[in-house]
């Protein structure tokens, strides 16, 4: 994947980083818009399959390309030929809710869009990392692995760093810290289960179970677990937008420039936390080539009692995507 054109000033050849977003709606070029501006590769492709929507958003970015001192390439296209040799890919392909949907709803027909999207990608870019944002995203990350072939390490979903954002910024407002300052992980489903860890939060290295009373905590678990539906109910025609395309391509960063983040990730689980074959929300270390490992750490049994609820929720969206792929 390597590009020989391409050389540094001391003429030794430079790797230029290609990335990829399929969906130019919110998310997409929300993602375009932060990749621009982190310049976290070389070549952006958008693609859509929506003719001239791609086209146009990126001849949009490439016009604030001389603002946000971006110098790469950027390509909109409906033609998946434009994404050969994507080093990151990041799928936001699909429908996304509306007030009143659970994040399930949505679960038949983007698995049509996420089966069809992970296909074509990979015909193009054999060896790429896969980063899943479509919801339900535990199911879609398990479709994007099942279809696409591609080891465990190569196929990521995005949910735990964007509940992490919010659960981190809910704690700091509390506080009335900055929430730079603020250190905390969301595990398991990316939905009403999902885990915020209080146990683990802290704040300049203290404790937030010292700190903050335990209603509030409570209240601030709550307010994380129900944070995209919130957006939903304010937007109404469409979800959250900004961060999850930074999350995404902070993931995306991570892979592209070999940063070994620990980022909280839908990741496959193998035996990790007691669960097995399914992808759940865990603490992860990207690097180059994806995953390249899980952080493990024993859980309370309290902890493991709520991670068994996201278990059962995605072991039910999984069995409709294994009904579904057959
Ligand atoms: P939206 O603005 O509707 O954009 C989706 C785009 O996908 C549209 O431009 C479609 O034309 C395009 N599309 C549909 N089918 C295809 C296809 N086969 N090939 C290529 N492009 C296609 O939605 P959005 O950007 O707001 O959300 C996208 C997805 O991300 C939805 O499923 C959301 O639910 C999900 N999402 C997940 C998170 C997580 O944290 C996991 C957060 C926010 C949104």
């Amino acid at each position: 994947m390597s590009d020989s054109a391409l050389r540094d000033g001391y003429g030794i050849p430079v790797i230029k980083r290609k990335l990829t977003i399929v969906g130019a709606g919110a998310v997409g070029t929300s993602a375009l818009h932060w990749a621009m501006q982190k310049a976290v590769a070389e070549e952006i492709v958008l693609i859509d399959v929506v003719k001239g929507l791609s086209e146009g958003k990126a001849l949009d970015a490439v016009q604030s390309s001389s603002l946000c001192r971006f110098s790469g390439q950027i390509t909109g296209t409906t033609d998946y030929e434009a994404t050969k040799g994507s080093h990151c890919v990041i799928i936001t392909a699909g429908l996304a809710r509306r007030p009143g949907m659970s994040r399930d709803d949505l679960l038949d027909k983007n698995i049509k869009i996420v089966s069809s999207v992970t296909e074509n990608i990979i015909r193009y870019s054999p060896e790429t990392v896969l980063i899943v944002v479509t919801n339900p995203i535990d199911a879609m990350v398990y479709t994007a692995f099942k279809v696409s072939g591609l080891p465990k390490s190569r196929v990521i979903g995005m949910a735990g760093a964007l509940d992490s954002a919010r659960y981190r910024c809910l704690i700091a407002r509390e506080l009335g810290v900055s929430p730079e300052d603020v250190s905390a992980l969301v595990m398991g489903i990316h939905g009403d289960n999902m885990l915020p860890l209080t146990r683990l939060a802290s704040v300049g290295g203290v404790p937030v179970e010292a700190i903050i009373p335990r209603e509030r905590l409570e209240e601030i678990v709550k307010k994380t677990q129900h944070g995209g539906a919130e957006i939903v109910g304010l937007l109404k025609t469409q979800s959250a937008f900004t961060t999850p395309g930074l999350c995404a391509v902070e993931m995306a960063e991570a892979v592209l420039r070999d940063k070994r983040r620990v980022l909280p990730c839908a990741a496959y689980l193998e035996g990790e936390f007691g669960v097995n074959g399914l992808f759940l929300g865990a603490p992860v270390v990207i690097g180059g080539a994806g995953i390249e490992r899980i952080i493990e750490f024993p859980l309370t049994d309290e902890e493991k009692d709520a991670l068994k609820l996201s278990v059962e929720a995605v072991e039910r969206q999984v069995e409709a995507v294994n009904r579904l792929l057959m």
